[in-house]
């Protein structure tokens, strides 16, 4: 039988889409979609499992799942003996320490002697130890964020987005525990076979996204703007550069980052470039 690499991702929530997108983007296609618990790709040896965010680690762990996408703050919780692969870039979040906005803070040492509320005993655990504090975990699987309101706890310790769960709670955030993302999780000892396929499925993923981050861009420039736009737009390798049929002009092909992208299409402007054509990337291999 040929040999699949077995991708936990999550059933149902905020990592769903994502990662199922993601796995498509490389090129994935499944036609079984109706079950609810595994699909396997027909055109690569993947066979994806659909769980909760918190089990994947135990089974990728337990060799039930290869690998698995999850929170990093979900693959620190849990310290299971594997390995953090790649970060993904999306499910960005952070980890803090809310206390009630009436509260006078000053300082992770106020923490001392407190109750904290969380689903995340271990990293606080070691926050705690790190800062030298010594106070009391309160365990609680869902909405954290009610607990000092209720007099359950005199903080809480929870995943923090835009802010607006603490507000609405009437808490304000303290301390930024540890900054999350998405990412990859693999068993540490996976068989040669496997790690093959998921290199390739690396390999892929590095080409989706760095697609994502560049544009394609052709304009056109007076011969001589043509060494400061190409030491400014380098591209891959370096530009393309192809004469216009109007004499002194020339056609210039690169690829420019998505980060800085504004900043460079102003000085591009400035530097006499015109007709600026940007074009999304589908896949790019360097
Ligand atoms: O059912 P299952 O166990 O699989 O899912 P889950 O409910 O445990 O997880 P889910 O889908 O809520 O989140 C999965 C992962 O997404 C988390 O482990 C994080 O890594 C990541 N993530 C990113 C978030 C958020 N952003 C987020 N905003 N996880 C949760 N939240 C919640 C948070 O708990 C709080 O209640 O959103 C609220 C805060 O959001 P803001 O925008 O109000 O600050
Ligand atoms: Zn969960």
């Amino acid at each position: 039988m040929k040999t699949l690499l077995r991708i936990a991702i999550q059933k149902s929530g905020r990592l769903q889409e994502e990662s199922l997108a993601l796995l498509k983007e490389t090129g994935l296609s499944f036609s079984n979609g109706k079950d609810q618990l595994k699909a396997q790709a027909s055109n690569f040896p993947v066979e994806v499992l659909f769980l909760r965010d918190d089990d994947i680690p135990q089974y990728v762990e337990d060799h039930v799942a290869d690998v698995g996408i999850v929170g990093e703050n979900v693959f620190i919780e849990k310290q299971k003996k594997n390995t953090l692969v790649r970060r993904l870039g999306f499910a960005k979040c952070r980890l803090s320490i809310a206390v009630p906005r009436s509260e006078n803070y000053g300082g992770a040492k106020s923490l001392e002697g407190k109750n904290i509320a969380t689903s995340y005993p271990v990293i606080v655990q070691s926050f705690l130890k790190k800062n030298n504090i010594t106070a009391g975990i309160h365990e609680i699987s869902g909405s954290v964020e009610i607990a000092p309101g209720i007099g359950l706890a005199d903080a809480i310790c929870d995943i923090v987005s835009t802010g607006s769960t603490l507000l609405s709670n009437g808490l304000k955030e303290v301390e930024v525990v540890m900054q999350s993302e998405a990412v990859i999780i693999s068993n540490s000892k996976l068989e040669k076979v496997k790690q093959d396929i998921l290199d390739n499925l690396l390999f892929r993923i590095e080409a989706v996204k760095s697609a994502k981050n560049n544009k394609y861009i052709l304009l056109n420039c007076p011969n001589e703007a043509i060494p400061k736009i190409t030491s400014m737009i380098p591209g891959m390798n370096s530009p393309t550069i192809m004469p216009l049929a109007k004499s002194g002009w020339s056609s210039l092909h690169s690829v420019v980052n998505e980060d800085d992208f504004w900043e460079k299409i102003d000085l591009l402007k400035s530097f006499g470039a015109q007709g600026i054509l940007v074009i999304p990337i589908e896949k790019m291999i360097a």
